[in-house]
């Protein structure tokens, strides 16, 4: 923080850095495994920053919340027991038990810390860790999935950026994990990084699911706060005959506008749609 302004500086977006207000610092400490700073924004609302790297604004959350959970929510004809990787701030239980199906929601986030700062100072988003139907451990994604073969019907890793304790969560064993741990007919989204900014990776990642699940598409949403405007999400299924661009699932209109204030049936074909330079990569 330099003269009351947060500057997000990183190797991961050279040149570029999203800046807010800092109307107060609410909270920094080390973790056992990053920096934790949250601080009162003066437009953004409660901002959680890790590693530098904002990971959530009250603002703008829940267009990457909404649409990482419910692209694969959707995707699936009867979701009961999902599991999300990641995701401490709890935003993304609270979307997971929109959907009345789900018996059981479970969360493993390497970090007490995040979710302990969220039940403090984000409670919109922690909401999601307290429900009857949430789960949360504590303990890294990658060891927890390796325990379960056969069990979910769909798994959302919302993990942090591949530098730091992520890293793995990027790579081919981590997707082979993911499909082993889902049941028949499972479907998975990732955190999948931004197309102007990560497209090799991107690239990368798409291949290495195509060699372990049959169906994989690159969707994103738009959301103010990360790094370039948009981020991206891998969706895999198991079950080859599956079209993931195309909701299996929905609910009514006057339900998806109680719901939700980004995902919409038309949203979730439409974030399928790439531009020429990024379909051309993924190809
Ligand atoms: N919904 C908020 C968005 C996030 S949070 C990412 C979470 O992943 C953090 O709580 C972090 O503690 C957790 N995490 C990191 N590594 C692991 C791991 N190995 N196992 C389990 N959880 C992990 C993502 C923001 C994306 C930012 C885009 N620039």
């Amino acid at each position: 923080i330099v003269d009351g302004w947060f500057r997000e500086i990183s190797g991961m977006w050279p040149g570029q850095a999203m800046t807010l207000k800092v109307d107060k610092v609410l909270h920094h400490e080390k973790s056992k495994y990053q920096d934790v700073l949250v601080f009162k924004s003066t437009d953004y609302g409660t901002v959680l920053v890790l590693d530098n790297v904002i990971q959530c604004t009250e603002r703008d959350e829940f267009s990457y919340q909404e649409m990482i959970t419910h692209l694969a929510m959707n995707s699936h004809p009867n979701p009961k027991k999902v599991l999300v990787i990641g995701g401490g701030d709890g935003g993304v239980l609270r979307e997971v038990v929109k959907h009345d199906c789900v018996d059981e929601a479970i969360l493993c986030d390497i970090d007490e810390a995040v979710i302990r700062v969220s039940k403090e100072f984000l409670p919109g988003m922690a909401a999601g860790l307290t429900h009857p139907k949430s789960t949360v451990h504590i303990g890294d994604g990658f060891k927890f999935l390796d325990d379960y073969k056969n069990t979910f019907d769909v798994i959302i890793t919302d993990s942090s950026d591949p530098e730091g304790p992520a890293e793995s969560l990027f790579q081919k064993p981590y997707f082979q994990l993911l499909h082993d741990a889902l049941r028949e007919g499972g479907v998975i989204t990732t955190q999948a990084e931004n197309q102007w900014l990560h497209l090799p990776l991107i690239t990368q990642l798409k291949k290495d699911c195509k060699t372990i699940f049959p169906t994989v598409e690159y969707a994103y949403t738009t959301i103010p706060t990360y790094p370039s405007g948009q981020i991206g999400f891998m969706v895999c299924s198991k079950d080859a005959t599956r079209d993931l661009k195309t909701p299996v699932r929905s609910w009514t209109a006057a339900e998806e506008e109680e719901k939700c204030k980004y995902y919409n049936s038309e949203i979730h074909k439409a974030s399928f749609v790439l531009p020429n330079f990024a379909k051309k990569a993924l190809q």
